[in-house]
């Protein structure tokens, strides 16, 4: 199957020069990389191939790559300076002069020729996290099938490296290519069966600088290795683990280590042998040590059997609850991966209260830009400013560099391991992300993880630029409809921070009860009366897991911030916001403005018709059309059974069913 460049849609320019001379010197996969790169771009750009040579000087354009350990950028910071036709990029290391790579050739499509430019990544791990199973399926994957794996063999075709070259272009250096659920065939990734693909596989990714990370599964001495049991104290379990890891490290070129789900949502792990997350960990960390490996260990753990009536197990307290403990007990090759919020990537949370708690423990930060529970990449949903707003969050963990972007960066406790990762939003379709528009996520991500100081909507302009072409009204139009989608996919979903009305399983759709009395603690406790989940001292007590002064701030509900009023406090309908509206009238008003923007989304694009490629016009029309009216059905279906529970009646009157 055919599918499209995404931003990196070299299109051709004016003014090309005559002939491109470009010296760099380095020998090697990276910087072979660059090489091909350079040749694609400059032909398209400017049906030009560029000339190698050890001088630049009499060319029209010149470029020079140098690679200088003591340039004090780092082997993957760089600086670009161009200016009357000559470019110098510069990096401590290969991986470096390939983001200086991209970075010129994006400037140079933005239409500038003099510029400089200098980046220092912001975090050490940039990753992505897909959730491919072996049979080709993708768990919450709305972009069609993995292009890994198929009927449990790998597919290492020349789409692999069109996806390494996207993700390296956004400064993407670490992917972890299967399940956190590893199922079946899956646990077999670390045994012989998948070694020659994955070496190809890795070969490709390392081109690009991207380390191959794969899921384990923690019963794995079971499973695959005729063990009877994976207690990971037993030395018979030991010696499995060590002679598995050590074949993987040795065998796999650039590999990067291991993703962890352990007793987390059925999946096994060390509690069924009476062992912490922390000798879990800390036994694989041992035997990854020698080669430079890291564990990434999921704090996604919670009680997934929960009875509705129980008032007091809170999902919300699990990840601390269970890690908090373990602070400084792991090793540190160890990295624990927080989700953002405490519950489960839902379009409002608070920021997970592990990050200002843990003081002696490596961190990273997990979102999601697979849009679960953001519209599937069926509605638009530019999570940009939602992650913003996360990596500016102040901890209080310390007296300074205490927000989320200092924390995850190394910057408070000067660690290395840590950053940041997103479980992707990437499948086989022909646009890599389903929707269009949702391929700005991919791209924003990458740009935050490696610029955690990035302002979404310029990041939004890059990409409609790098995407669309340099067209003003197009620029104009989709930047309204990246940046006002994530707004209005809260308005009308989800009232001040009430997550999980949706259906069941599929996380699609209104359902305002779906959730509700069933077993996962994920309730909004919505009566005749009032609705909400007191998580103040008198009710579950998580507020405590905060720092001051952000613990007592959410405790009130004079102070707690009030998108998340609902999340901390349970509030009768009656309750006047700080707009003079009653919680009710909040809850009509903004899901009748919700389903009015995704109307305004759809008509903003409709005017755009002509002067983006029609393949992409009409891909993202028809997804913008299902999502004004389903933004229609989400407000019908909130507005009647707030109505029909509270019995009070619209102050404008409109239809409520
Ligand atoms: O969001 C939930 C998903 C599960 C997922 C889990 C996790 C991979 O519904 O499908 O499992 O989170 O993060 O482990």
């Amino acid at each position: 199957m055919s599918y499209t460049k995404t931003w990196l849609n070299y299109q051709k320019l004016a003014n090309c020069p005559a002939e491109i001379a470009v010296s760099l010197a380095e020998q090697g996969p990276v910087a072979e990389s660059i090489r091909r790169e350079l040749e694609l771009a400059f032909d398209a750009m400017y049906g030009v191939k560029p000339v190698f040579a050890d001088t630049v000087k009499d060319a029209a354009l010149g470029v020079t790559f140098c690679c200088d350990a003591a340039c004090g950028l780092g082997e993957e910071g760089f600086r670009v300076e161009a200016a009357s036709g000559s470019i110098r990029v510069v990096s401590g290391g290969q991986r470096g002069l390939l983001y200086g790579l991209f970075a010129m050739l994006e400037q140079l499509r933005m239409g500038k020729t003099d510029f400089a430019l200098e980046k220092i990544p912001s975090n050490p791990l940039r990753m992505l996290d897909h959730w491919d199973n072996l049979d080709g399926s993708i768990e919450r994957g709305y972009s069609g099938k993995s292009f890994f794996f198929r009927d449990n063999e790998m597919t290492v075709t020349g789409r692999i490296r069109d996806y390494a070259r996207m993700i390296a272009s956004i400064g993407i250096n670490a992917v972890c290519i299967n399940n956190v659920n590893v199922r079946g065939v899956a646990a077999e990734l670390i045994a012989q069966r998948y070694r020659e693909p994955l070496i190809r596989l890795a070969r490709i990714f390392e081109e690009y600088g991207v380390k191959l990370f794969l899921s384990l599964n923690f019963a794995s001495p079971k499973r695959i290795g005729g063990l009877d049991t994976s207690d990971p104290c037993d030395g018979k379990v030991r010696a499995f683990w060590r002679e598995r890891i050590a074949d993987v490290f040795e065998n796999i070129p650039n590999f990067g280590g291991f993703v962890v789900k352990a007793d987390s949502e059925g999946e096994p792990g060390p509690f069924a042998y009476g062992r912490t997350h922390a000798d879990g960990a800390n036994m694989l960390a041992e035997f990854a040590r020698p080669y430079g490996g890291i564990i990434i260990w999921r704090c996604f753990v919670y009680n997934c059997q929960q009875d509705w009536r129980d008032t007091r197990t809170d999902r919300a307290r699990s990840g601390y609850d269970n890690f908090i403990g373990h602070d400084g007990e792991f090793a540190e090759n160890v990295i624990l991966q927080i989700k953002n919020g405490p519950m489960d990537f839902q379009v409002r949370e608070p920021v997970h209260p592990l990050f200002g708690g843990l003081k002696k423990t490596n961190m990273m930060l997990e979102v999601q830009i697979a849009q679960e529970y953001t519209g599937q990449q069926r509605h638009v949903c530019y999570l940009m400013p939602m992650f913003r707003e996360v990596l500016d969050f102040k901890t209080y963990c310390g007296a300074e560099n205490d927000t989320i972007a200092d924390i995850v960066s190394g910057r408070t406790y000067g660690n290395r391991s840590c950053g940041m990762v997103a479980v992707t939003n990437t499948g086989d379709d022909e646009n890599w992300t389903g929707h269009d528009l949702a391929a700005a996520n991919l791209y924003g991500f990458g740009r935050l993880a490696f610029d955690t100081s990035l302002d979404p909507e310029e990041i939004a302009e890059d990409w409609i630029r790098l995407t669309f072409g340099l067209n003003e009204k197009v620029l104009g139009n989709i930047r309204r409809i990246l940046m006002m989608s994530w707004p209005a996919y809260e308005k009308y979903t989800s009232p001040l921070g009430i997550g999980w009305m949706v259906t069941p399983h599929t996380h699609f759709g209104p359902d305002v009860e779906g959730y509700e009395y069933d077993r996962w603690g994920t309730y909004h406790r919505a009566d005749h009366m009032g609705i909400g989940v007191d998580r103040t001292p008198a009710g579950t007590g998580y507020t405590t897991q905060y720092n001051e002064p952000n613990a007592s701030l959410y405790a009130n509900t004079e102070t707690c911030p009030e998108e998340l009023l609902l999340f901390f406090h349970h509030m009768p309908y009656a309750y006047v916001l700080s707009s003079g509206k009653t919680i009710i009238q909040h809850i009509y008003d903004t899901h009748f403005e919700g389903a009015e923007d995704a109307a305004q989304m759809l008509a903003l694009w409709r005017e755009l018709e002509g002067l983006v490629e029609p393949a992409a016009y009409a891909r993202a029309e028809e997804r913008l059309a299902f999502q004004a009216e389903h933004a229609k059905e989400w407000r019908d279906r909130i507005n009647t059974y707030f109505h029909r529970m509270s019995w009070v009646e619209d102050e404008k009157g409109r239809k409520i069913y």
